[in-house]
């Protein structure tokens, strides 16, 4: 159905929409060379310990997905073809991508090296409703960089992301308001970023494996089962969840904490156990595509006197090196009123959006020889192996639904379309 012309008045506008390119580094590929097309094609490193960054969807029916390793890759499709990775190209695409959607529409907000949010609710009398803007952006990036995109829309922006991804290929869903919950409900809890592996585990022992099961739970089991973050998860359950551009990042805080069983009194380990919680902060920090400007030491001593120390930079950071150089000396100041340590954190806060995920400062950052190429993947591999995966299946199903036969790339069709009908 379309919604030109305008909604009723009062109607809300699902007007907050989530980009993401498909398959974007074996994409560019593919357009750079046609001779790929349909092909089973994967970037990545082709070495004995190489990783898949990027699988084109016909690799992906073959079950070849993001961050497995080429060995895994190469049994299920014999004739795989693999790229090596031009980190370089891939950026000045994305950056391009970026600067075509910034014309079309004031509000945007990149949270990866392909995917931004966009809040096109102010953009109507300019562009139509949102299905508009989102066909628009997707021809538009189609006809002028060659490449294959998805678009989702909600009121909210976890909704927005979750319906891209239910769109690829090549597809687009907005989702609307009142229909929210009603689309989330058969999907797997494992569609909702942040329920990670873990948090999965735990919703199964209360026989949660669906969105829509979710909703069924007192919000009482529900916060035993999903800690600090169980009210958030629930309003986007049920759909009041209205959270859009920018508003994330702002409130948002992470970090890391440990407890000791014995007294931590040698300064060598005390300051090698804080690197490495700092570390492991900037990690979460790309994985999640932020950057944090304050920095938070937290230490607790045997008898629980508990005191947090923080320092703010001029400039926000993902680094790991730059967060430890700024909680060792927080750290080295309080030594000496607490020798002995039982626990110690390392928290960010005041987090903006980063300049891409993980991608950019893990892969991207150095002029990567293939050798740092892979190792960073590896990591990327450990931190990212099972949800990527998840996220694959559902992507492989969702794809004969949204094809539309005979759409070959380049021709002047905006591609599947599908609103949630009333
Ligand atoms: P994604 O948007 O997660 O994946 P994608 O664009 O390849 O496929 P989809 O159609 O499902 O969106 O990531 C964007 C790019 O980031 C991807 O093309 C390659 C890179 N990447 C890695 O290098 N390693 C990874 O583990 C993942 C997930 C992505
Ligand atoms: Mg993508
Ligand atoms: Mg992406």
């Amino acid at each position: 159905m379309t919604m030109h012309g305008g909604a009723e008045a009062g109607e809300e506008i699902p007007g907050i929409l989530h980009l993401d390119m498909d398959a974007f580094f074996a994409s560019i590929e593919v357009r750079d060379d046609p001779g790929l097309e349909g092909l089973p094609v994967v970037v990545g490193g082709a070495g004995a310990r190489g990783v898949v960054a990027a699988a084109s969807y016909p690799a992906r029916t073959r079950g070849i997905r993001s961050a497995m390793p080429m060995a895994s890759a190469r049994r299920l499709a014999p004739d795989l073809v693999i790229v090596p990775p031009r980190i370089d190209h891939y950026r000045q695409v994305s950056a391009q991508v970026m600067q075509l959607l910034g014309d079309v529409v004031a509000e945007t907000e990149q949270i990866s090296v392909d995917e931004a949010f966009l809040d096109v609710r102010g953009a109507r009398r300019l562009f139509g409703p949102p299905e508009q803007i989102a066909q628009l952006l997707r021809r538009r990036i189609r006809e002028e960089l060659g490449l294959p995109s998805s678009v989702g829309g909600s009121v909210s922006r976890a909704v927005a992301k979750i319906a891209s991804a239910q769109a690829k290929p090549d597809g687009m869903l907005i989702v609307p308001a009142e229909r929210t919950a009603e689309f989330l409900a058969p999907l797997s809890v494992a569609v909702i970023s942040g329920v990670g592996p873990k948090a999965q585990e735990a919703l199964a022992r209360i026989g949660v494996r669906t969105i829509g099961q979710l909703r069924e739970i007192p919000r009482s089991t529900l916060a035993r089962a999903l800690g600090p973050r169980a009210p958030e998860i629930a309003a986007l359950a049920d759909g009041s969840d209205r959270t859009g551009l920018g508003h994330r990042a702002r409130d948002r805080s992470l970090g890391t904490e440990r407890t000791w069983d014995e007294d931590l009194t040698d300064p060598d380990e005390v300051r090698r156990r804080i690197t490495t919680m700092a570390d492991d902060v900037a990690r979460q920090l790309r994985r999640s595509g932020f950057v944090a400007r304050t920095v938070v030491l937290k230490l607790r001593a045997p008898d629980g006197t508990t005191l947090t120390r923080s320092s703010t930079m001029d400039q926000p950071t993902a680094s790991g090196e730059r967060l430890r150089s700024q909680v060792i000396p927080l750290w080295e100041r309080e030594r000496p009123a607490m020798p002995r340590l039982r626990l110690a954190g390392v928290r960010v806060s005041h987090l903006e959006p980063g300049e891409g995920a993980f991608m950019q400062s893990e892969l991207t950052a150095r002029s990567a020889g293939w050798q740092d190429l892979e190792t960073a993947m590896d990591r990327a591999l450990e931190r990212f192996g099972s949800a990527s995966l998840g996220r694959g299946s559902t992507l492989s199903s969702a794809t004969d639904q949204a094809r539309r036969p005979g759409t070959e790339p380049g021709e002047q069709d905006d591609g599947p379309a599908r609103r949630l009908g009333r």
